[in-house]
């Protein structure tokens, strides 16, 4: 087992991962820009070192001061939390070549599934099911409004080096087809240096239905179920939950083995989800995120189990701590995402939190790095805190987040905390019936 692991992160994540270090008996370096001195994950580490001014691209991005950090403290291992360098094949290439190891997946599975083309070709050959459309990359007009024609409109025009909702372009009939390859084309290009765009039909109503797999780069595997985080703004997801309403344990026992399987049989190491559109009761790949995600303690919190703690045991070689069937879903958690953010147009509101109150009580968790006195800095993004509960059931942990999100004080900052109480009042949150378009039209009957 490591002796030290350097967290290149920042904000709620690097403190979830600086408690497992702790709780593993491991030694915890903190690296942060000039912006994030006073910053709890820089508290709460055994070390913190500087890497650099505010901006990102000079400090959480800058991979020749986070490998210095890490030769710097003696780390042997560098956990990457989500964002910033999370998913980047290039960093995770020099890390290795550095001998540090890794906290997450090869470079090669990175590079994979980075490319949304390969990824869909590799998953269909893996019997995931995807959506219908184009087999690879589509060269020219022609050839999209052949693939429009044979899948029928409407369909969407995606880039292979997009994801995330970044680089799509919706064709509602072939009148549409040409400009919305060719924007897709010039957008991509322009925003990832590679124009490569893939086609498929578009789902007009789907839930957004991801799995959480696990590999033990052995060629094993396990999933801990699905997460609905339908309930997204601008491809930013707000509200997510586990079990999802509309799943029953039948469906995530068969869509859960296919995707073990799936990332066994690559030999897939450490934590990943797999994305789908759920419509019609079937599932539709669409991406696949090889990192730990925000919304990561919801799975934690049915499951039972610690999953920084796993991915750091995979990392230095060891097993997984559970099997398959050691996995059962056990009640129902709901995580909301605190941003210092003003509604109604979400605007950022960075600054100094004059009064700071977390609620607790039983199932209820709260990641965050706020303190009273703390200054939101106004350079990285505005998730301040994630508050997670955990019930037997959905109405009971309806309640327990109504209940806490009562207790919660955060003075001095706007956040999108009233966003929760008037959701938590609406009738299709409380029976769990929506699907992604959902909450941006809520928003807009609501708070436009
Ligand atoms: C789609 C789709 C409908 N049909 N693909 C957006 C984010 C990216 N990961 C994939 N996205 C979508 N792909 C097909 N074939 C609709 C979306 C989409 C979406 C997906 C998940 C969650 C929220 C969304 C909001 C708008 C569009």
């Amino acid at each position: 087992m490591f002796d030290k692991i350097l967290i290149a992160n920042r904000g709620e994540i690097a403190l979830r991962v600086v408690r497992a270090c702790r709780e593993m008996g491991i030694a915890s370096v903190a690296v942060h820009s000039t912006a994030d001195s006073d910053a709890m994950h820089v508290r709460m580490a055994d070390e913190a070192i500087c890497i650099g001014p505010p901006s990102a691209s000079q400090s959480y991005l800058s991979i020749p001061s986070i490998i210095a950090a890490c030769e710097i403290s003696g780390a042997q291992a560098i956990h990457p939390g989500y964002g910033f360098l999370s998913e980047n094949a290039a960093f995770v290439q020099i890390v290795e070549d550095h001998e540090i190891t890794f906290i997450g997946p090869s470079a090669e599975h990175i590079r994979l599934m980075g490319d949304k083309i390969t990824a869909k070709d590799t998953m269909r050959k893996l019997g995931v099911p995807c959506v219908p459309g184009s087999d690879g990359g589509v060269a020219d007009v022609d050839a999209a409004k052949a693939i429009g024609a044979e899948f029928g409109y409407p369909v969407i025009v995606k880039a292979t080096a997009g994801g995330g909702g970044r680089g799509m372009k919706l064709a509602r009939s072939e009148a549409e087809m040409e400009t919305a390859f060719r924007t897709a084309r010039s957008e991509a290009k322009a925003a990832f240096g590679n124009d490569e765009v893939y086609i498929e039909k578009y789902l007009g109503n789907p839930r957004h239905i991801e799995i959480q797999v696990f590999g033990d780069g052995k060629g094993n595997a396990v999933h801990l179920g699905e997460r609905d985080c339908s309930l997204q703004r601008r491809h930013q997801k707000v509200f997510e939950e586990a079990p999802g309403p509309a799943i029953d344990a039948e469906t995530r026992a068969r869509i859960g083995k296919v995707c073990a399987d799936a990332v066994a049989e690559i030999g897939y190491s450490g934590a990943g989800t797999i994305e789908f559109l759920y419509e019609d009761g079937e599932f539709y790949f669409i991406e696949m995120n090889t990192r730990l995600q925000v919304e990561h303690p919801v799975t934690e919190a049915v499951f039972g189990v610690d999953l920084v703690r796993e991915q750091i045991r995979v990392a230095a070689g060891q097993p997984l701590s559970f099997a398959q069937d050691d996995l059962q879903v056990n009640g129902h958690a709901i995580e909301v995402r605190i941003n210092a953010e003003k509604l109604p147009n979400f605007a950022p509101s960075p600054g100094r939190i004059t009064q700071y109150h977390a609620p607790g009580g039983l199932g209820v968790r709260m990641d965050s790095g706020l303190y009273d006195g703390y200054s939101i800095p106004p350079y990285y993004d505005s998730l301040i805190g994630k508050l997670i509960v955990h019930a037997q059931d959905r109405p009971a942990a309806l309640a327990r987040l109504h209940r806490a999100l009562g207790e919660l004080i955060v003075d001095g900052v706007d956040t999108t905390v009233p966003l929760f109480h008037a959701l938590l009042e609406d009738p299709a949150v409380q029976t769990g019936d929506y699907s992604i378009h959902w909450l941006e039209k809520w928003l807009a009957e609501n708070l436009g």
